[in-house]
């Protein structure tokens, strides 16, 4: 069958090589481990290498999985904690093989991170760094504001966000933002980090130099009177081509207030973290944000953002931006300590969701902000803020405790980018006890990755290049266009989505498929299988609490 979104023949559809479902990086030495089998079975294996049983345990059956459709029975083998390669036997039938040991995130860490550097955009990206990825500079001609068409800027650098070639600024800080305070959380999981990028050799971890790749671009995207653009892209959407070939006119589009409070919270949160090792960029990203946030206070209303006719890249609208003020109010008060800040911060608190990641809603990233700085806290609202993630976490606990597969998410979550939800999911499990000092939800958080490396309802490592049988077929217009099978290493797919939302998924995935399979590894479907930014920089965050925490 050809593919409908563009003009290559459809790859064969390749289904799990085996029977028994597990992590496909395998497990940490002292952690929970478990395998499902979508099948009866009474008692289960585990074999090493050469074929030996080295552990036998019974079968638990957990029963009918709604979100899967499958009847799910467990194998428990937490208390085995030899390191080595196994695999799980049950009669005839077998997993694919995974290792026991306490590294076993340490590529995918890396691979995650380096991700971002494969999306830069406005530089080349050479051998040395991107072995067989490389690609001239692209998108670096000036662009054009939409509505003031005889004005144009120099906007190039930043990352692509996503398939597309679009840069868009809510989405962007959303995934900045996942990054560093991964990194305020969570240092040791960065010592030492080398992604072999061009700036490996300085003095500053990879994950800053990274995300500073970023925040360059950001400030070229702010406006003189401190309003910041949302998107700058194309009119339409590129063809899969190379990005260097995307030579079509660039665009600013409009300013809204969701952009602006984003950008101010993003860069006052940056100035924090870059302030030890580069002064000047941090009094930089100071500045902007104060000028971003002198711009809201002109600003009270409502700016919303919406495609205007002719153009159909990302328009990432939003129904209000109370969240967004909420968030930049919170790091302006974090980095200046001034009472004005927190006032604000304290009007927009009763009226968001403050536990939300983004992307879209980003009140939760103003709650950690503000829980974590070295600053007076209002005593009545940080103790709120505690026990909403606590509740959250508690709500997130009782879908993965009912879940055979020990999966967070409600049906409903299971939408574009459920795999955000996965890792979005796991973040508040390390938030909750994070900020409640606890030790409950740990567990809960690496069930999340376990199912994004391979435990679940169609054995999909949906990380490309991690485990044997991950994604491979994603709609990134690169991976496609370089005309290399194998795709960039790291890349996080959508993932399932109960409602397909373009014309290939609803060819492939029939009417009536559970949620947690409504999933093809297709680069048609970029409502199954895109990848962002944001979607990356949660799975960051969280292999970052594994090796920051490890034993
Ligand atoms: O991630 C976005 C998803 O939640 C929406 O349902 C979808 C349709 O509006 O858009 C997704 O965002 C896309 C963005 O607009 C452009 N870059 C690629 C993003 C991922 O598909
Ligand atoms: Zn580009």
């Amino acid at each position: 069958m050809d593919n409908t979104y563009f003009d290559r023949a459809r790859p064969e559809v390749t289904t799990y090589p085996a029977d028994i479902f597990i992590n496909q990086l395998g497990y940490r030495v002292n952690e929970e481990k478990r395998a499902v089998m979508p099948f009866p079975c009474d008692s289960f294996s585990i074999c090493d290498k050469s074929g030996n049983e080295v552990y036998k345990g019974e079968v638990k059956h957990s029963g009918y999985d709604e979100n899967s459709g499958d009847d799910v029975y467990t194998a428990d083998f937490s208390e085995f904690s030899e390191k080595g390669e196994y695999i799980v036997k049950c009669g005839n039938k077998k997993s694919l093989s995974f290792t026991i040991d306490d590294n076993i995130y340490d590529k995918a860490l890396d691979d995650t991170m380096k991700a971002f550097y494969y999306l830069r955009c406005g530089c080349e990206l050479k051998k040395e760094h991107a072995g067989e990825y490389t690609h001239p500079v692209c998108h670096d001609s000036l662009a054009t504001v939409w509505s003031e068409p005889d004005k144009k800027y120099e906007v190039s650098g930043g990352w692509h966000d996503a398939g597309d070639y679009g840069r868009y600024v809510t989405a962007g800080a959303v995934a900045v933002a996942h990054l560093l305070h991964s990194f305020m959380m969570f240092p040791k999981a960065y010592e030492g980090q080398k992604l072999n990028i061009p700036e490996s050799d300085n003095e500053m971890p990879d994950v800053l130099n990274e995300c500073k790749y970023e925040l360059l671009w950001f400030l070229k995207m702010q406006r003189e009177d401190g309003g910041v653009w949302h998107k700058c892209t194309t009119k339409l959407h590129a063809p899969f081509i190379m990005p260097e070939c995307d030579k079509a006119e660039l665009f600013l589009f409009d300013v809204s207030s969701m952009s602006t409070a984003d950008f101010a919270a993003v860069c006052a949160l940056a100035s924090r973290v870059y302030k030890p090792y580069d002064e000047s960029f941090s009094d930089k990203l100071y500045k902007a944000a104060e000028k971003s946030y002198s711009w809201l206070i002109e600003n009270p209303d409502f700016i919303g953002f919406k495609n205007p006719e002719g153009n159909n890249t990302g328009s990432y609208g939003e129904w209000n931006d109370r969240d967004n003020r909420y968030w930049a109010a919170a790091e302006l008060y974090a980095l200046t300590g001034e009472q004005k800040y927190h006032e604000d911060f304290i009007k927009y608190a009763g009226e968001i969701n403050r536990t939300d990641l983004g992307y879209g809603s980003v009140g939760g990233i103003g709650s950690l902000s503000y829980m974590l700085c070295d600053r007076e806290k209002n005593k009545y609202f940080s103790e709120l803020i505690k026990k909403d993630f606590k509740e959250v976490a508690e709500r997130f606990k009782e879908f993965s405790d009912t879940c055979g597969y020990g999966v967070a998410m409600h049906e409903q979550q299971y939408c574009w980018g459920s795999n955000m939800n996965v890792m979005k999911n796991a973040m508040t499990f390390i938030i909750a006890d994070h900020l409640n000092e606890t030790d409950i939800y740990g567990k809960y958080a690496a069930r999340q990755l376990h199912y994004l490396f391979g435990l679940n309802a169609l054995g999909y490592s949906y990380v490309s290049g991690s485990g044997e049988f991950s994604v491979n077929e994603l709609h990134l217009r690169p991976a496609f266009a370089d005309g290399i099978d194998k795709c960039m290493p790291g890349f996080v797919s959508g993932g399932p989505n109960r409602f397909p939302g373009d014309p290939d998924a609803k060819i492939l995935i029939e009417p009536g498929t559970k949620p947690m399979k409504s999933f093809a590894d297709d680069m048609g479907c970029y409502s199954l299988n895109e990848v962002t930014i944001y979607w990356n920089s949660p799975t960051v965050f969280t292999l970052a609490w594994v090796k920051n925490t490890k034993q």
